[in-house]
């Protein structure tokens, strides 16, 4: 059985930026080893690499709905909408060589990726959209993960029912994944607040509620004991969710 302990060491393996996984001489070898010692590792490894459906235009739902939070409350919001978020910045920090603070300009101007996804929300529904931005690979080369960080944690600007903000976290193999993109438009145009604007995490091969909106911090670390309730994310610490939905 390959146990939740068992993929955390696997993924600690890559680190430093991501490259790119499969590049990566250390997940070559752990993935050699793997097949050798535990072919189930292996084949649950090679499993995550791979790619979510990609869909044609065509084929996009005709709306791509909201939910949960559609319009995060307070002042400081609502002036960020009010200026087309241009003091919004994105601060990469926690287990990192070098801190990042960036503005949404700052990440269009890196390079992007286009996919048409179908998103699968728990609470019972799907629909097929259009998200591009940039991948999250991208700004991990950029800040330099330290060996000993092991997820990142997405921290929310939308308060939830008990005061907490919503949370998210995701381990390195879903971090370097290369259709996970922080994206900032949905079918081609300006990410709509509804979704999450200006930036929210794409995380295509896990479930609804692990695609963090209005995504205002991300953070490199080692244990996700210390952030929120310990579990991981909003509501894996209220017990709703789980904290793997990898499809
Ligand atoms: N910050 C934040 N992110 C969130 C949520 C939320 O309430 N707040 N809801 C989650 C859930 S359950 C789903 S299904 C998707 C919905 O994304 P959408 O509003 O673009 O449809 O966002 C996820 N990310
Ligand atoms: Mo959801």
């Amino acid at each position: 059985m390959i146990t939740r302990r068992g993929l955390i060491v696997a993924s600690t393996a890559l680190v430093a930026g991501c490259d790119r996984l499969s590049d990566s001489p250390r997940f070559r070898a752990l993935l050699a080893s793997a097949e050798g010692g535990n072919e189930a590792l292996h084949r649950v490894l090679v499993g995550r690499m791979g790619l979510a459906h990609e869909y044609r235009l065509d084929q996009r739902s005709p709306v791509f709905r909201s939910n949960g939070t559609a319009m995060p409350a307070g002042d400081d919001y609502a002036r960020h909408v009010a200026s087309g978020f241009a003091d919004w910045r994105v601060v990469v920090d926690g287990l990192v060589a070098r801190p990042y603070a960036l503005s949404v300009g700052e990440l269009r101007a890196l390079p992007t990726r286009s996919q048409v996804t179908r998103h699968d929300c728990v609470e019972g529904w799907s629909a097929i959209a259009q998200w591009t931005g940039t991948p999250l690979s991208v700004v991990l080369d950029r800040v330099g993960l330290l060996p000993s960080a092991r997820y990142l944690v997405f921290h929310c600007a939308d308060a939830m029912a008990d005061g907490s903000h919503y949370y998210e976290s995701i381990d390195l193999i879903d971090a370097c994944h290369p259709q996970t993109i922080l994206a900032w438009a949905l079918n081609g145009e300006v990410l709509p607040v509804a979704n999450g604007a200006p930036l929210r995490l794409r995380v295509e091969r896990q479930l609804g509620y692990k695609h963090a909106k209005y995504v205002q911090r991300i953070e490199a670390v080692a244990a996700l004991a210390g952030s929120g309730g310990g579990k991981g994310g909003y509501w894996e610490d209220t017990g709703d969710y789980e904290w793997y939905a990898g499809a």
